[in-house]
């Protein structure tokens, strides 16, 4: 185990340092994560003079571990804490655990790279003029606080309001998006797929109300990668911001609760992983309980609960088609000669990656069709998505390997149209290997 305190550079209004952080935040609430962490705000001024040179990236969050490992990205530092913190784990081991693992692996994924779009959305347009609510002003403040971090008050938010125009074109985000709102095109949100989006926003969270309803986390009473991975989108965007903060709490309370569990602060209402309830004995002595559903444990015997089925099946409807087509389409573009062997590919998951700009917009080959909600329109590969599909085929792989690990697996995925395609992965996956390198993706 390794000693030391790390060091997680992040913002709070961060979609993935959502997830990093109340990851280890439980970890250390279990005692599983050596001498704890120090959250520290990355201000530009770190980003520029370490972030970046460490990772070849400013994205947050990034973390540094007490012996000096430096390590990019919110899936890798759950992966090197899982690996160096073993006690606790969030991730169901893919041997003996295959479903609740597999599972916990297409959550993280639908979370990260599908519901970015709608929560991305929500931030950007109730921080446009013209809409009857507006969370611009707090927007601008939980920004500029990190851009102008010595400023007083009221310039911290002009600091915030003169980047979105700078850098996002704000007060022309329709006419000549920029910045956010030219991510937004790019992964497919436009004036007619706008609305589709939203619905499948609310139809995830009506699926996580019923959940919730029932159990205290995804597979149960204990956290797991799919509820980290879900904080993402749910904390920063859909939570915090004032617009969807409110629309959450007031249609989705239990999401709202969850969310509140989760992230581990101020969660006294909420249950706390680990937190006890009290009653009092016959001679009024406290005596407790665990507080969490399911006595505070993932479900026995790798079973997943009937609730989550319906998530999965979001998963393999709106999700699935579209990594399996971006696959397709990034391997045509590795084996062209627009690419050289090992050559770099787009890092960047919000919007096109400098220097791809060209490949990943209009009729780029690196787009494609796609359709949300029955309506077809385009967007570009993100080169990214298929590492993580990659990184979820090696723990697949190790599941499949066994025959009551292949027949648990089979089980999961049947059900769903398409489902089976994932036991087939190898082969879909084989022309379009991407090697991290930081934050830096190459073919390899
Ligand atoms: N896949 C990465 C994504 C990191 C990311 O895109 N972070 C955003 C904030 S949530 C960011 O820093 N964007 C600014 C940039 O890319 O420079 C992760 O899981 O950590």
């Amino acid at each position: 185990m390794l000693r030391g305190v790390y060091r997680l550079f992040s913002w709070e209004h961060s979609y993935f340092s959502g997830k990093a952080r109340a990851y280890l935040r439980y970890k250390h609430h279990c005692g599983d994560l050596g001498e704890g962490y120090e959250d520290i705000l990355a201000t530009p001024e770190l980003i520029e003079g370490l972030l970046t040179p460490r990772s070849g990236s400013g994205a947050v969050p990034q973390l540094e571990a007490p012996d000096g490992t430096w390590i990019q990205d919110s899936s890798e530092i759950i992966d090197y804490c899982e690996a160096a913190h073993p006690r606790t784990p969030v991730i169901p081991d893919p041997e003996t655990l295959p479903r609740q693992c597999l599972a916990s692996y297409l959550i993280e994924l639908l979370a990260d790279e599908w519901m970015v779009v709608p929560g991305f959305w929500e931030r950007w347009y109730f921080s446009e003029e013209g809409h009857a609510f507006s969370h611009l002003r707090y927007n601008e403040q939980q920004w500029g606080s990190v851009i102008a971090p010595d400023a007083s008050g009221e310039q911290r938010r002009a600091a915030g309001a003169a980047f979105f125009e700078a850098a996002f074109g704000i007060s022309h985000s329709r006419t000549r998006p920029k910045g956010v709102y030219a991510g937004l095109v790019h992964l497919g949100v436009n004036e007619r797929t706008e609305q589709a989006w939203q619905a499948s926003q609310h139809r995830i969270l009506e699926v996580l109300e019923a959940h919730f309803s029932i159990h205290d986390y995804i597979l149960g009473g204990r956290p797991s990668l799919g509820d980290f991975g879900l904080l993402a989108p749910l904390y920063a965007h859909l939570y915090r911001d004032a617009v969807s903060g409110f629309a959450l709490r007031t249609h989705f309370p239990l999401v709202s609760e969850w969310v509140e569990r989760t992230n581990g602060e101020n969660a006294l209402n909420a249950r706390r992983y680990g937190q006890r309830l009290y009653s009092l004995n016959e001679n009024g002595n406290l005596v407790g309980r665990v507080a969490n559903t399911d006595g505070g444990e993932w479900l026995p015997d790798d079973a997943i609960p009937e609730t989550l089925m319906p998530l999965l099946q979001v998963f393999f409807q709106e999700m699935w088609p579209v990594l399996s087509d971006a696959s397709a389409v990034l391997g045509a573009y590795i084996a062209s000669d627009a690419h050289r062997p090992d050559g770099e590919l787009p890092g960047k998951t919000f919007t096109a990656t400098p220097g791809f700009e060209e490949q990943q917009t209009g009729e780029g080959p690196l787009t494609h069709p796609f359709e949300i909600g029955g309506i077809r329109s385009r967007r570009m590969v993100v080169p990214y998505q298929i590492w993580m599909l990659q990184r979820l085929n090696g723990a697949l792989g190790r599941s499949l390997a066994t025959p009551t690990g292949r027949s648990a697996v089979t089980g999961l995925v049947e059900p769903f149209e398409r489902g089976e395609e994932l036991l087939a992965m190898d082969d879909l996956l084989a022309g379009c290997k991407v090697r991290k390198r930081g934050a830096r993706l190459f073919s390899s």
